[in-house]
């Protein structure tokens, strides 16, 4: 699966803790236009159950875990979260689902775009028929 990879950011450490810092274009892959977190998020929830169709994002677990599982209509895989120096890239086009939350888990994303409610796809068959819109 092409659409997602994981980036290893550059740690930087003295002694006196660690220290990461992201910039567009260089450790993230685009321009980021929107922030946002997800926190206290009770075990068994499932969030995510949606791809975009020109989203692309970077997905960081600041602290605890969770699991992504993503699908690009052909292959599905488990993505498990629980380092701050790791982001999970995703590109358009995939489904995303995530759960299994640790109760100290805050995921941060950085995203390509403000936020766009017509970029969801929140239907499974829907985003099937998408991908193969041009076959
Ligand atoms: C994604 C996964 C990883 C906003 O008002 N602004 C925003 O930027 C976002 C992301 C959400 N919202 C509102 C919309 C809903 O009323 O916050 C509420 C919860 O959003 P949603 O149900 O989309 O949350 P998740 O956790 O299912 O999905 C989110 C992102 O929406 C999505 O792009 O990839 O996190």
């Amino acid at each position: 699966m092409k659409e997602y990879k994981l980036i290893d950011f550059k740690k930087n450490s003295d002694g006196r803790g660690f220290l990461i810092a992201l910039e567009e274009d260089r450790d993230i892959p685009f321009k980021i236009k929107r922030v946002y977190y997800i926190y206290d998020t009770p075990m068994d929830v499932v969030r995510g159950r949606h791809a975009h169709r020109k989203l692309q994002q970077v997905i960081i677990c600041l602290k605890g875990s969770c699991d992504f599982s993503l699908d690009n209509g052909e292959e599905k895989i488990l993505v498990h979260l629980d380092k701050p120096d790791i982001g999970l890239y995703i590109g358009n086009n995939i489904w995303r689902e995530f759960t299994n939350f640790s109760s100290d888990c805050v995921i941060m994303v950085l995203a390509s775009e403000h936020y766009n409610d017509k970029d969801y796809i929140r239907d499974y068959k829907v985003f099937l028929k998408y991908l193969h819109k041009n076959d």
